[in-house]
């Protein structure tokens, strides 16, 4: 587990501490661990964690083949007493000698590609749950005075990581980046970059047992080197303060020897440049008015950001646009707006498996284009960067969220701990996207004590890493009659928005259903009706009424439609969903095969008539809303 953007650090120390147990020699060692702890605190001013914005450094992409090993009983990694291995496969070890045994060898094993999924690269992969190792060799001409870090944009789910035959650490949660340090561990030729990833499910793991979507293991984001001065900008904030549309509040932080620095805001094309001295902790507050063209849909507009420090410079673009709720409202700059939205998952068109490059983003934020949006939902974990970045380019607004999904053990601290580390790197990530306008901590989670309790807990903790943007949480909802959905969760209290999904006419009774079905809430806060949807294969046709057809998804959108239209304190839609998935809870032969057929659009990009169902009510909508 590693510590809420402190990965590097915490892994480092805990890691070392192992390894010293495994050792023969446990008294030297133990001293030499001492040492090296007593070292490490004393240096350590604030956790190193995640490098913002890898786009704006020096990198060095690691994708492409690496060199892998299946290893199904982990016989790379415990011994035959279920021992941690001094000598797994992280050696990368060659026979020396004619008579050496060695039991494996990554350089003779297949390869697969990174970023991707290895179920959809090979087919005996396709339902495999477990470990594979991954290696990657690559040369590095070391530079004075610079840094380097290994970063990955996410692996599925378990990543242990080791450089040249040493553990560079731990990381848990497959959906979001983290990076080691690997400066003095790194060599001129041949160095050995080794990652055991383990996608095996477990009860208290985030998300847990079960899921409706794919368990795609591997490395399935970009790797790479990331290349820094000694001391520099690690991380920054840089957003208008809730509610304000002219003041940008914020804080840098610097990472190295030289903590205390000179730092320079720069916003050149709004005259901005504003200076701030970073303390003792390489930390520093930031506060400065600024005329600025707000970003909306209508208007993505996007400035170039410079924060120059005194050894370090980086360069983003940053949108900026305020986002709060009066009432049943959602204001968008400080009018009211629908949102009309659709979910996604990360999952490739035309080709399958977990999306990764930014034309599987293009294609599938184009496709929302098409439908209407001015918003998506991205199911039901953080996507890819790419996601984020092309939707802040493109004016559309993102839901973002963990996956805190049915049924998390509740009553376990580590399982909060790794909830609350994912939605903390997902934060980090992303904070400074004018896209972004909600986090999410949930879906579709029981009512009951405890889960009220560790919600909470990350419901605090997200206000307290970023005030500016809304929370909310994809609710369920019951009947209080036989004509009347409610939404009183007690959840909603504590958020700002309320998330609903509900299938009245597809698990719940024939479209008709929802003609008669009318909404209360207990709350007087705006509604976004996270998810509801209908399967058919496209091409598949029949009446109204008949499963599985178009023509009863198309019935069941424009029953659904209806019904959303009387619902008085509706602010947003998001159907499930934009494009069909892959699922291991569909079997249905000749009909679902494996994959979730709500999409409105198939995964070879067809549009199903109910596209065009939701199409037409969000040409009305955008009509009323923009008039
Ligand atoms: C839900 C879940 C989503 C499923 C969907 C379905 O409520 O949130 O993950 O895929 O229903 O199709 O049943």
């Amino acid at each position: 587990m590693t510590d809420p953007g402190g990965n590097f650090a915490s892994q480092t120390r805990s890691e070392r501490k192992a390894k010293i147990i495994w050792s023969r020699h446990k008294m030297r060692s133990f001293f030499v661990c001492f040492f090296l702890l007593a070292v490490f605190a004393g240096t350590r001013a604030q956790p190193p964690g995640l490098i913002a914005n890898t786009d704006g450094r020096r990198t060095i992409s690691l994708d492409g083949q690496w060199q892998t090993i299946i290893d199904p009983y982990e016989a790379g990694y415990y011994d035959y007493r279920y021992q941690p291995s001094a000598n797994g496969y992280f050696k990368d070890a060659k026979p020396r000698t004619k008579s050496d045994l060695i039991e494996y060898d990554f350089d003779t094993s297949e390869s697969l590609s990174v970023p991707g999924d290895w179920n959809t690269q090979r087919e005996r992969l396709l339902f495999y749950e477990g470990t594979i190792w991954y290696k990657k060799s690559f040369d590095y001409q070391r530079k004075e005075n610079t840094r380097l870090f290994v970063y990955f944009g996410a692996a599925n789910y378990l990543a242990d990581v080791y450089l040249n035959g040493e553990k560079i650490g731990r990381h848990e949660g497959g959906f979001t980046p983290f990076n080691f340090e690997v400066t003095n561990l790194v060599r001129d030729k041949s160095n050995s970059l080794i990652v055991k990833v383990d996608n095996q499910r477990r009860r208290d793991a985030v998300p847990t047992l079960i899921t409706d979507w794919w368990n795609y293991g591997g490395l399935t984001r970009q790797v790479k080197l990331v290349e820094t001065p000694a001391s520099f900008v690690q991380d920054y904030f840089v957003q208008l303060r809730k509610g304000s549309h002219n003041q940008i509040n914020g804080w840098v932080r610097l990472n190295g020897q030289k903590l205390s620095q000179r730092v320079t805001v720069r916003i050149p094309e709004a005259g901005v440049s504003k200076s701030f001295t970073t303390d003792a902790n390489g930390y520093a507050e930031i506060s400065f008015n600024a005329n600025l063209t707000l970003w909306s849909p209508n208007n993505p507009k996007l400035y170039d950001v410079l924060i120059d420090a005194e050894t370090d410079r980086v360069q983003d673009q940053i949108g900026f646009r305020s986002i709060e709720t009066r009432g049943t409202d959602i204001l968008l700059n400080g009018r009211p707006i629908f949102l009309r939205g659709i979910c996604i998952h990360e999952e490739a068109p035309f080709r399958g498996g977990r999306a990764y490059s930014r034309e599987d983003a293009l294609t599938l934020l184009n496709w929302a284009k098409e439908l209407g949006v001015n918003f998506v939902r991205l199911a039901h974990y953080p996507h890819n960067e790419f996601m984020v970045r092309e939707a802040d380019r493109l004016g559309i607004m993102v839901w973002s969220e963990i996956p805190v999904y049915w049924t998390i053990l509740w009553e376990n601290p580590a399982t909060l701990e790794n909830a609350r580390n994912q939605l903390s790197e997902m934060i980090s990530r992303d904070k400074n996207r004018a896209a972004v306008i909600v986090w999410s901590m949930a879906n579709e989670t029981p009512v009951g004590d405890a889960r009220l309790s560790f919600l909470k807990k990350l419901i605090d903790h997200a206000r307290s890493m970023d005030a500016s943007r809304l929370i909310s949480a994809a609710m369920e909802r019951h009947y209080v009659d036989d004509k009347t959905q409610m939404i009183d969760d007690p959840l909603g209290e504590y958020l700002d928005v309320l998330g609903c999904n509900e299938y009245v006419g597809w698990y719940d009774g024939l479209p008709e259903k929802t003609d008669r079905l009318e909404w209360k809430s207990k709350y007087q806060k705006p509604l976004i009706m996270s998810e509801f949807g209908a399967e058919a294969p496209y091409g598949h046709h029949g009446d109204p009424l008949t499963r599985w057809t178009e023509e009863y998804q198309e019935n069941f959108y424009q029953h659904t439609v209806s019904m959303l239209k009387r619902i008085s304190f509706l602010r947003g839609t998001c159907p499930w969903l934009l494009m069909d998935f892959r699922s291991p809870r569909r079997p249905l032969p000749g009909i679902q095969d494996f994959h979730n057929r709500k999409g409105l659009i198939s995964d070879r990009g067809e549009k199903k008539k109910a596209f065009y169902v939701m199409q037409k009510y969000y040409q009305e909508l955008r009509e009323s809303f923009e008039k």
